[in-house]
């Protein structure tokens, strides 16, 4: 049996937050760097033995997983690799055991979505290795998700598994989460970027909070007698009589008119347009969800006062990454001054990269 080497990007969401369990829009964009997976099956073992190799996921350390894992077995780490061993098995698919390295680009807890590169990666290689019919896009990010959701118990939504399977150099995707559908955007910036700063504030989905902003959309859409709160009117969230939940749905129903018009001022080349947007999206993300934090919040001030375009807390909050779009030279001048400004104001030194919209997840042959 020949070895087989998956590739899964991390992603930046553009614009779209907490909207996915929702039904409603996001915009993220697949990074240029990601995780790779090399499997080499024996089919006479009955475990897998994964090893890390790099500092991004605990470089060195490793985890055997039973072929019969179930919930519970395994943490850390190794529990999305686990976890997509049992989803995979659930759906009957034969995989076998043998020995698994795990190399990734993709900082953990930073917003990035590094634990869906980690599991895209594995269920494409695990999945190649037990032959039979190759899985489409949309079923290995069924299967992922279950691996989070029902095995390492984060109640994410499919924002970070759909965006890693579907990116494109270059191309934003424009992603429906009630249909599915997946549009892509491609984008022109001319000399502007975008730019990824990490706050070294790390964030866990698994936490309580973004469960219980779950259950709050959950709330305010059963209050307006709806299944989801895409299904509301724009302005629906002033009839919610729960100051909190009326507040949360507010920002999900804002957010998706957003993320549309974001799409629609990318396609024209209106930089500041999409710069206004994110602003907007930041704002209600921090005074109406209530997801960001001081250290974000100040890394969006400074990288506005450096005359950005716009700049806004990506990802599920509480920690984690700011995207910026910002012309070459307010880059520049982010790139220089912004961690130590940001630093001086009393947070972690943040780390600034500039990033492109790279391709999709896929799997090769060794
Ligand atoms: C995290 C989750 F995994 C996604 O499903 C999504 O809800 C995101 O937070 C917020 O937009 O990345």
């Amino acid at each position: 049996m020949s070895g087989v080497r998956a590739y899964a990007p991390g992603r930046v969401n553009l614009i779209g937050e907490h909207t996915d369990y929702n039904g409603g829009f996001a915009l993220p964009i697949a990074l240029d760097r990601g995780t790779h997976v090399d499997f080499d099956p024996d089919p006479t073992a009955s475990s897998l033995k994964v090893k890390t190799m790099s500092d991004a996921v605990d470089a060195g350390s490793e985890v055997t997983i039973s072929l019969d894992t179930v919930p519970g077995d395994v943490g850390g780490w190794g529990a999305y690799v686990a976890g997509c061993v049992w989803a995979l098995r659930r759906r009957g698919v034969d995989v076998p055991g043998g020995a698994m390295v795990v190399t990734s680009a993709v900082p953990v807890g930073a917003g990035l979505s590094s634990s869906a590169a980690l599991e895209c990666a594995v269920v494409l290689a695990l999945s190649a290795a037990a032959g039979g019919p190759d899985l489409d896009r949309r079923t290995v990010a069924a299967v992922a998700h279950d691996a989070e959701n029902r095995y390492v118990g984060a109640d994410t939504g499919l924002l970070d598994q759909l965006s890693i399977l579907h990116g494109a150099v270059d191309t934003a995707m424009l992603i429906d989460f009630r249909s599915m559908q997946v549009t892509p955007v491609p984008i022109e910036l001319g000399d502007a970027t975008v730019m990824v700063v990490d706050s070294h504030s790390p964030h866990s989905h698994a936490a309580g909070e973004y469960g219980a902003r779950r259950r709050s959309c959950e709330a305010a859409a059963a209050a307006l007698g709806v299944p989801e709160l895409r299904s509301a009117a724009g302005d629906d969230w002033r009839r919610v009589d729960d100051p909190v939940d009326r507040r949360r749905a507010r920002h999900v129903l804002t957010e998706n008119s957003r993320v549309l018009d974001t799409a629609a001022a990318l396609t024209a080349g209106d930089l500041d347009g999409v710069g206004r947007l994110m602003v907007e999206s930041h704002a209600s993300m921090r005074d109406d969800f209530e997801i960001t934090t001081s250290a974000i919040d100040e890394i969006v001030r400074t990288a506005l006062g450096a005359g950005a375009h716009g700049a806004r807390m990506t990802g599920g909050g509480f920690g984690g990454s700011v995207v910026v779009l910002a012309s070459a030279e307010a880059a520049a001048q982010i790139e220089a001054d912004l961690p130590e400004q940001v630093e001086r104001s009393g947070h972690p030194r943040p780390t600034v990269a500039r990033v492109r919209a790279g391709a999709g997840a896929n799997i090769t042959t060794r």
